[in-house]
């Protein structure tokens, strides 16, 4: 009998803790997050007030998790991640009201915006012991002159993922994407990234045109090219299309060039080709949000993610992982020589000359939001 109770005991108070852990984390935009299934998972969130907890919005799959492990070992401090897919989907959650995070990776164009809004923190590189390792050509960029707000993550570029096993030769060329008779052969294996600048941004320079054009007939253009291979697209999407290269569902992806090589460590058949016409490159960012900043201990924290993000270990162990280039030029002793070494990781000068930034298009935003809801919905 004192077994039977000792056991229910054990059951009740289990119960309750249960219940206590479930209800106690609280997501730090909870209140006003403006979408459903977004929120960071619930278990994952520091209850409100907890010390030592920092909230990190970033890209999906672009950290390795052991950093968090080395951080919070040497700091106390618990980073928790939560993941966006594009620019615009982090910029809407921020202006959806949502308070908690510290530190957000915008890429170029969407800094520029942010900082128009007022959202992002100015830095105080005091803080930032690390900063002298970054490469002198990522420290003064047009987009965040002299690094007053952000400090540069990785950089990398868009272009063409593909499979051996059906070129002879790369294909070197947007014509192998956007012309239909060419991406007929690939019905319902292209995947595009679910991210309009990109997408807009590519067509665009197929065209010859600028992809930071702010001419609609451009960029009807633009729309055009990208519903006449709608019906061959399998999805737009940002997070899964280098695992679906591997079971060989995606055949031919616009994607970004570290997460192709992911897939391509597993499968060499993979690879991913920078078209001669041109395509983006860009730089993401660690910034702290002006929210955080009204928090002496939150901004604290951010600053130590940050420098901790720049050390010159830190930063090789995260590219090895990644396979994103690191604007962090003291890193590149401890990166692996065969990514140093791969050029569609570190592109010659000559293709780093044919590719573009994206910039902050101002009004013509909503052009580009018009347009590619147009593209989604037709
Ligand atoms: C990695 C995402 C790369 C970010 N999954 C491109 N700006």
């Amino acid at each position: 009998m004192k077994k039977i109770i000792f056991t229910i005991l054990v059951i009740f108070l289990v119960a309750i803790i249960a219940a206590g852990c479930a209800s106690g984390g609280t997501a730090p935009e909870e209140e006003t997050a403006p979408e459903e299934g977004t929120t960071p998972e619930e278990e994952t969130v520091p209850e409100e007030g907890t010390d030592k907890v920092l909230n990190f919005y970033n890209w999906s799959e672009y950290i390795e998790p052991e950093i968090f492990t080395l951080f919070e070992e040497e700091t106390g401090i618990r980073v928790v991640e939560d993941t966006f897919g594009s620019n615009e989907d982090l910029l809407g959650k921020l202006q959806g009201g949502a308070t908690g995070y510290d530190v957000i990776v915008p890429s170029d164009y969407m800094v520029t915006t942010m900082i128009e809004l007022g959202l992002l923190a100015e830095l105080d590189h005091s803080k930032l012991e690390n900063l002298d390792n970054l490469d002198p050509s990522f420290t003064d960029p047009p987009y965040d002159p002299g690094l007053a707000h952000c400090v540069p993550y990785f950089w990398g570029t868009t272009g063409i993922g593909f499979n051996w096993n059906d070129w002879d030769e790369a294909p070197a060329s947007w014509e192998y994407l956007y012309n239909p008779e060419n991406a007929a052969e690939f019905e319902g294996r292209i995947s595009m990234l679910d991210d309009m600048r990109e997408v807009l941004g590519s067509a665009l320079i197929y065209l010859g045109y600028s992809p930071n054009t702010t001419d609609e007939a451009e960029l009807e253009e633009a729309k055009q090219v990208v519903l006449a291979i709608k019906p061959y697209i399998a999805a737009f999407d940002s997070d899964t299309y280098e695992d679906n290269m591997l079971t060989g569902d995606i055949a031919l992806a616009l994607g970004w060039s570290g997460d192709i090589f992911t897939a391509q460590v597993e499968d060499e058949n993979i690879d991913y080709v920078i078209p001669e016409e041109g395509a983006v490159k860009w730089t993401d960012n660690l910034c702290i949000t002006a929210d955080a900043a009204k928090d002496p201990q939150r901004l604290e924290m951010a600053y130590q993610w940050i420098d901790f993000l720049n050390r010159p270990e830190i930063a090789a162990m995260n590219t090895d992982f990644v396979w994103y280039a690191s604007p962090n030029a003291a890193a590149e002793e401890f990166i692996d020589p065969e990514i140093l070494d791969y050029e569609a990781v570190y592109p010659s000068e000559e293709v780093f000359n044919r590719l573009q930034w994206l910039e902050n298009v101002g009004d013509a935003t909503e052009i580009y939001s018009r347009i590619w809801t147009e593209i989604s919905t037709q």
